[in-house]
């Protein structure tokens, strides 16, 4: 290709428009070259493969944007009721093959690009994710968009476009170390700015009691700092529909007018400051589990995405429908945890000072157009901001939320006359730290509708943290059992294992109505889809142990079983227990090397908030331990263990093929519904798992017999708790639970230091929390019967592929329809093809 415009690919008989944004083999071929020319300036002989990522992702996108126009169109035309989801992270993933699958177009998209010499692997690899999202919450709100759209459902998220997204992580010397994640440094093609979508967002400054025209009172804010917010949108595509819905994120800026203003007067530095101030606000994700002290800017951040997010939504409606006191019935607001809680009193304070509606009638609407969904029970994670910082940042909300406290509290004291203690407990002001704004009471006070995420989750919210508020009006709660993309976590990530299943099922209706998967059921013991569904994870598990072996070192034999846990690092999750275990197995064959065992390879996956030491320390540990364990010839034919620095969803999607076994072992009652318990178990993992979260369903779902369960529930956690849990008893009255423990004192996996972990075995012979100690001989002896399933191969085959068949309700398209049908009353909006 030497000539100066871009080259043609091949003569083709597509109609012209076709070239453009044509699913032919011939049209794709076309439009890379014409995207790598027009677009980046590029021919094909001096293109990087960077270079060949953008064409394929502009390709791409070409095709969504058809998609995308028509349903705007449809859904303002048709006064569509439209959902709009409010959540302070997306943890979106890769999108090059995700958004060709949607389109419908994986096979011949990759087709085309070969047919360039463009080596398709190879580009996927260069994709950068953006990893706005710090683990399970921000997954969900990724797989829910991809199901929104797949339901038909009109949606617009709202969120941040953070310029830095959850920190990478590397493995130092066994310690992890962040880098920070520059995910914008080389565009982003997936996005469109926005730059006449703008809303100004205030901070600071005090109110004023004024009057109006007709001489009603009014409040107005005179803030400190304006800055402004602009939208950059993501397009996103149904499965199988032509439906398309909005990613909406917004970054920070100065507003023109306000720097010029400063510069004006001659402080050019003081304006250079609020122009960097002004875009602090969308700079960085905080991730989850780091200490709440000091962090005016996450309120800040809150406040930012919620103001534009309501501004938008009102805009939208004035344009579409017009008079504002419908606007309930034309959207429905989704909280996404309590982070975007604030929406509640900023549609308040948008439609009283703003719009001039009376007090009575935004609360009726404000009350009608919420709906809250409460991810956590952990009281730690329950946020609470000190009334003071928040007076200083919104001196306007504050008003508004005791207003709202007030009200709310004289109709307690209705209900409940002369229950002070009661009226306490549920005030939106907690009295008894140091006055603090509970934002899960703003959520329940201005929602319809809560939620848990799982039925034992639901369960224990309305007996625990929202005891009083369920007295008050059960009906308002609810519970919808989280679920995942079969798109991303079967499909994008285990091409193999979906082909498969469409080979046995004879069909891939499963892909868009997961229930079909039911089809494998009656294969279950066909010894010729056993020998194949084998091939398949071993195919999975090749892979896996090449990439660990390349990025950590650690060669892993494929035949092993592959026994892995990856997640957010957290004592409540227990990764200790792992470890636990680890060290029994590598203690028993030292003792006895004679002792056969069912070689097991240990991998795990997870970041650590960089202030959460302990959980820094027990990846430390968990290195550490391999570090013995994998160079001791004497065991490293049965025991490796390996690290995966960076687990994120492209590395997710590794992993989650490769698993024989899933580790899902919370402390009963602490995890809310777990996700990655079901993108292991829908990709043919079995789970060793407490009863926990969504485990509980999954283990009904599959059939007890083929779920390895251990361990308290969470009733007997709260019994032995209110007892007086004593860890030091338990250690002291098993001879191999001591030894193990002792073992990690003794220096053995810390060159001789006996220090270096004594702040994580003190704390489990002393405190233990989160039960380590309690539920370590229901592991161990749980451990045994999975080593026994798999030494019977045809066994662990059946329950593999019942585990798949049986995953059906996992899918996040029915956890959207319960939604949809149940909280939102949204109906789903056909398109014409
Ligand atoms: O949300 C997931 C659940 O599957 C998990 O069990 C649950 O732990 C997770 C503060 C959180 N709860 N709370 C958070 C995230 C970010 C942050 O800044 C808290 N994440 C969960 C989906 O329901």
């Amino acid at each position: 290709m030497s000539t100066r415009s871009p080259a043609t690919a091949a003569p083709s008989n597509d109609p012209p428009e076709q070239t453009r944004t044509g699913m032919s083999k011939a049209a794709l071929k076309q439009a890379y070259i014409d995207n790598l020319f027009y677009i980046q300036g590029r021919f094909r002989d001096v293109a990087s493969t960077y270079d060949l990522y953008m064409a394929a992702a502009f390709t791409a996108r070409d095709r969504m944007l058809e998609r995308w126009v028509e349903s705007a169109q449809v859904y303002k035309t048709s006064h569509a009721r439209t959902l709009c989801y409010l959540s302070a992270e997306y943890l979106l993933g890769p999108q090059l093959t995700q958004n060709l699958v949607n389109l419908g177009i994986a096979k011949v998209a990759r087709a085309a690009a070969e047919e360039l010499s463009v080596d398709f692997n190879a580009i996927l690899e260069e994709e950068v994710e953006p990893g706005l999202g710090s683990g399970g919450l921000g997954r969900l709100a990724a797989c829910y968009l991809d199901s929104l759209a797949t339901q038909r459902i009109p949606a617009i998220g709202y969120g941040i476009r953070y310029e830095f997204g959850i920190f990478d992580q590397v493995i130092q010397d066994g310690w992890q170390v962040e880098r920070s994640d520059n995910w914008l440094r080389n565009g982003n093609p997936w996005e469109l700015p926005r730059p006449k979508i703008s809303f100004a967002v205030r901070y600071g400054g005090h109110t004023e009691q004024t009057r109006d025209q007709e001489g009603r009172s009014r409040v107005r804010w005179v803030p400190e700092m304006v800055i402004k917010g602009v939208a950059y949108d993501t397009p996103i595509l149904g499965y199988g529909v032509r439906n398309a819905n909005l990613l909406r994120l917004w970054k920070s800026e100065a507003p023109e007018s306000f720097d010029f203003q400063t510069f004006n007067v001659g402080d050019y530095y003081g304006a250079v400051h609020a122009k960097i101030e002004a875009e602090t606000i969308s700079k960085v994700l905080y991730p989850n589990d780091e200490p709440e002290a000091g962090k005016e800017l996450r309120l800040k951040q809150q406040y930012f995405f919620v103001s534009c997010s309501m501004q938008d939504m009102i805009r939208l409606h004035r344009n579409t429908v017009g008079p504002l006191e419908t606007i309930h019935q034309k959207f429905v607001v989704q909280l996404n945890d309590t982070h975007p809680a604030l929406a509640i009193a900023e549609l308040m304070r948008l439609l009283v000072d703003e719009q001039a509606m009376t007090w009575e009638q935004a609360w009726s609407i404000t009350r009608q157009t919420f709906c809250y969904t409460n991810h956590t029970l952990l009281p730690e994670a329950l946020e609470t901001w000190s009334l003071a910082l928040f007076e200083r940042l919104l001196p306007r909300h504050l008003e508004i939320i005791y207003a709202i406290n007030q009200e709310f509290l004289d109709q307690v004291r209705v209900r409940f006359l002369g229950d002070e203690a009661r009226i306490a407990r549920m005030s939106l002001i907690d009295e008894t730290h140091g006055r603090r704004i509970r934002m899960a009471h703003l959520a329940v006070v201005g929602s319809r509708a809560v939620n848990g995420v799982a039925a034992l989750h639901s369960k224990l919210i309305k007996t625990t943290i929202f005891k009083d508020f369920h007295e008050l009006a059960p009906e308002r709660f609810h519970t919808v059992t989280n679920g995942v993309t079969p798109r991303r976590f079967m499909v994008v990530s285990n091409p193999r294992l979906a082909r498969l299943i469409t080979a046995t099922c004879g069909h891939d209706r499963w892909i868009g109505d997961l229930e079909y998967l039911r089809d494998l059921e009656t294969h279950a013991d066909d010894p010729v889809l056993q020998a194949r569904w084998r091939q398949v994870k071993i195919a999975a598990k090749r892979d896996l142990a090449c990439w660990l072996d390349h990025h950590t070192g650690v060669p892993i034999d494929p035949e092993a079983m592959f026994d892995i846990q990856a997640k957010r690092l957290h004592e409540y999750k227990r990764q200790h227990l792992k470890v636990l275990h680890i060290i029994r197995l590598y203690q028993r064959l030292k003792q006895d090397p004679s002792v056969s065992m069912v070689p097991r390879a240990f991998i795990f996956g997870g970041k650590a908030a960089p202030g959460y030491v302990m959980a820094k320390l027990m990846i430390k540990l968990i290195n550490a331990v391999g570090e013995v364990i994998n160079r001791d010839p004497q065991v490293n034919g049965y025991l490796r263990v390996a690290f995966m620095p960076n687990f994120n969803v492209k590395n997710g999607q590794r992993l989650y093929p490769a698993a024989d076994l899933s580790e899902q072992i919370s402390l009963a009652g602490k995890e809310a519904s777990g996700t990655g318990n079901m993108k292991f178990s829908m990709n043919g993992a079995l789970t060793i798992g407490t009863d926990d979260g969504a485990n509980i369903e999954i283990r009904e779902a599959v059939g007890a017999e083929n779920f390895f369960l251990f361990g308290m529930t969470a009733e007997e956690v709260q019994r032995k708790q209110a007892e007086g849990y004593r860890p030091w008893a338990l250690y002291q009255g098993d001879a191999e639970l001591k030894s193990d423990i002792d073992l990690i004192s003794s220096g053995l996996f810390s060159h001789g230091d006996p220090h270096l972990f004594r702040p994580l075995t003190d704390h489990l012979i002393h405190a233990d929390p989160f039960m380590v100690l309690a539920d370590y001989r229901a592991y161990l002896e749980c451990q045994e019967r999975v080593t026994e399933a798999y030494a019977q191969p045809r066994r662990w085959d059946r329950m593999s592929i019942l585990n798949v068949a049986r995953m059906g309700r996992f899918s996040s398209d029915r956890a959207i329809r319960e939604y949809a049908e149940r909280i939102w009353q949204i109906e789903p909006v056909v398109l014409d093809s």
